[in-house]
């Protein structure tokens, strides 16, 4: 066996697992590493200047290439400042290997600068944490956590890499990449206990979740929702397009309310969630969401989700690619003729109400075009009107999303990327991670001001990678959704107009100024116009623009 170091083998070692770019944010700890990225000529390092910002793109990236996404950053601190990201690479189940440098192993016991335990910082919001203490061990650890990052449900993983260990020379055997194959197929008793469920639906209804769109699993879901005629929302926090947004039985998304849910809800006996989330919520309320009636039938890839919350009639353990054809044959067989009429109607009566309700949203969009200040509705629509059909959106709108699955034509599985987690910060690095995995799709991210600011560094790593992605602000001048919120509790803050902690004003952030200032172009659009022109402009370019649109500040109910 050859001998190596510890640094030039870890490199090899994320080859083998197919990693191209590694994402980072380098201290005196991870020198070692950098030293060997000096005579690696494979490897892209992309360098943010926050963690937090690459945490944003390696999650992008891993989200949009569903490959394993590589970062590695700087000990304690490093880690700190990732953490947010990382609660939002967790819930989006993004593929990631997060590495930090760590002080050589005898020198810990005196308590170094930037040094503490590493594993238990990340072990809370990742599905495996340890450290390398050998070097004979560092090739069964990389492909072990590389492996647990993409197994079914996929997700991040750490590793902390103590200096002593990547300055360390043995001779090494790499071993090999472990995967396992992910289209499980559910269980046939399961799957043929949901079709008589789903054959015996009067009222059925569909939510789709980012499993879906994992699994490109969108035309077996179609499939299956035409033969039943039942419509399909999304699930309430998705990080993806899990159903095609033009297809005349998606509904879009629920709000994330206990009434809004229990309302739509209501008017069906059978719920067939396909990997969704039953249900991330946003506040307490007294109203129980799952009216009593509905009977649950729950297909997801990950055990955990299944009956978490609400104890479905059927489980399937199993990934939708592989198992809705199943789920779909079956249903077929069990249809008789008369019920597949009525399932017929159901179809003709669902595609109605969908594009009555989308025609509803867009003559209002069409209402407001030429507002000023700019309406984010319409500013969405306008959007959504001119895009390729190619493009891929990142949204982080925040209180100017209303609308967006209706609006925006996401028709594949990659061609919408949203905050899962609600860590916001996450769509401007997240875009440049999508645009990474996607170059050849145009990337247009719809980022609010407040959630652009957590992570502006981003678009210095837009402009010195040349990251040809395209970023809209809309801003509001304000954290529009909080005032929202609190102007709904109807008390203090509402009586006195006065929303502390909110407003982004005195000195209104110039983004314009922010963008140049890190090398990205960047405009100003006061009208809906303009801004599509913009966007269209930075389509074509092979270079990142931002574009910041003033949008209304009123946060009360139009
Ligand atoms: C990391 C993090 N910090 C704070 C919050 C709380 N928070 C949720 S939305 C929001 C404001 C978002 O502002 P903006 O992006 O401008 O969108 P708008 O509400 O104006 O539409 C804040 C501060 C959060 N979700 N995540
Ligand atoms: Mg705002």
């Amino acid at each position: 066996m050859p001998v190596t170091s510890g640094k030039r083998a870890f490199l090899e070692l994320l080859k083998q697992e197919g990693v191209d770019i590694l994402f980072g944010n380098p201290g005196t700890t991870e020198l070692p590493l950098m030293d060997a990225l000096a005579v690696d000529n494979e490897l892209r390092y992309v360098l943010g200047l926050q963690e937090a910002a690459v945490i944003g793109m390696a999650d992008g990236y891993a989200q949009a290439s569903g490959k394993l996404a590589a970062v590695n950053l700087h000990v304690t601190p490093g880690l700190g400042n990732a953490m947010g990201m990382l609660y939002d690479a967790q819930k989006a189940g993004s593929p990631i290997l997060v590495t930090a440098g760590q002080h050589d192993q005898d020198f810990n016991a005196t308590e170094p600068i930037l040094w503490a335990d590493l594993p238990p910082i990340a072990r809370p919001l990742v599905k495996w944490s340890a450290e390398v203490h050998r070097l004979a061990d560092l090739p069964r650890l990389v492909h072990r956590a590389a492996k647990t990052a993409l197994a079914p449900p996929t997700g991040p993983v750490f590793l902390a890499l103590p200096g002593d260990i990547l300055k360390a020379e043995a001779e090494l055997d790499l071993l090999a990449p472990t995967r396992i194959a992910p289209q499980m197929r559910g269980d046939p008793a399961a799957v043929a206990a949901a079709a008589t469920l789903l054959a015996q639906a009067e009222r059925p209804l569909i939510i789709a979740g980012d499993a879906v769109a994992r699994s490109k699993a969108h035309a077996e879901l179609v499939e299956l929702a035409e033969l039943l005629g039942a419509p399909v929302y999304s699930e309430l926090v998705a990080s993806t397009a899990s159903f095609p947004a033009s297809h005349p039985l998606f509904r879009g998304a629920m709000t994330r309310m206990q009434g809004p849910v229990r309302k739509v809800l209501e008017q069906y006996d059978v719920l067939f969630s396909v990997g969704g989330d039953l249900f991330t919520l946003s506040l307490p309320s007294d109203i129980e969401p799952m009216p009593d009636g509905v009977t649950l039938i729950h297909l997801d890839n990950d055990a955990w989700e299944l009956g978490k919350n609400y104890p479905p009639k059927v489980a399937i353990l199993g990934d939708p690619k592989t198992t809705l054809p199943d789920v779909t044959e079956a249903v077929r067989r069990r249809l008789g003729s008369g019920a597949r009429a009525v399932a017929r109607e159901r179809l003709e009566a669902a595609k109605k109400a969908t594009l009555d309700e989308r025609e509803a949203l867009k003559a209002k969009a069409r209402a407001l075009a030429d507002a000023t200040p700019v309406q984010p509705l319409a500013l969405l629509d306008a959007i959504g009107n001119m895009l390729p059909r190619d493009a891929v959106v990142i949204d982080e709108t925040i209180s100017s999303g209303i609308g967006i699955r209706s609006l925006i034509k996401s028709d594949d599985p990659q061609s919408y990327f949203g905050l899962r987690g609600g860590g916001i910060g996450w769509g401007l690095p997240a875009a440049l991670g999508v645009k990474l995995a996607l170059p050849d799709r145009p990337v247009v991210a719809l980022i609010g001001d407040g959630s652009a600011m957590y992570t502006c560094q981003a678009l210095w790593t837009a402009a010195h990678e040349r990251i040809a992605a395209v970023f809209v602000i809309f801003n509001n001048t304000s954290y529009r959704i909080l005032k929202q919120r609190l102007h709904a509790h109807r008390g203090l803050a509402a009586q006195a107009d006065r929303f502390v902690g909110m407003e982004l004003q005195n000195p209104a952030i110039d983004f314009v100024g922010l963008a140049r200032s890190l090398g990205v172009a960047a405009e100003r659009a006061n009208t809906v116009q303009d801004a599509t022109d913009l966007v269209a402009k930075g389509i074509k370019s092979d270079a990142p623009l931002l574009i910041d649109v003033p949008t209304d500040r009123n946060y009360k109910p139009l």
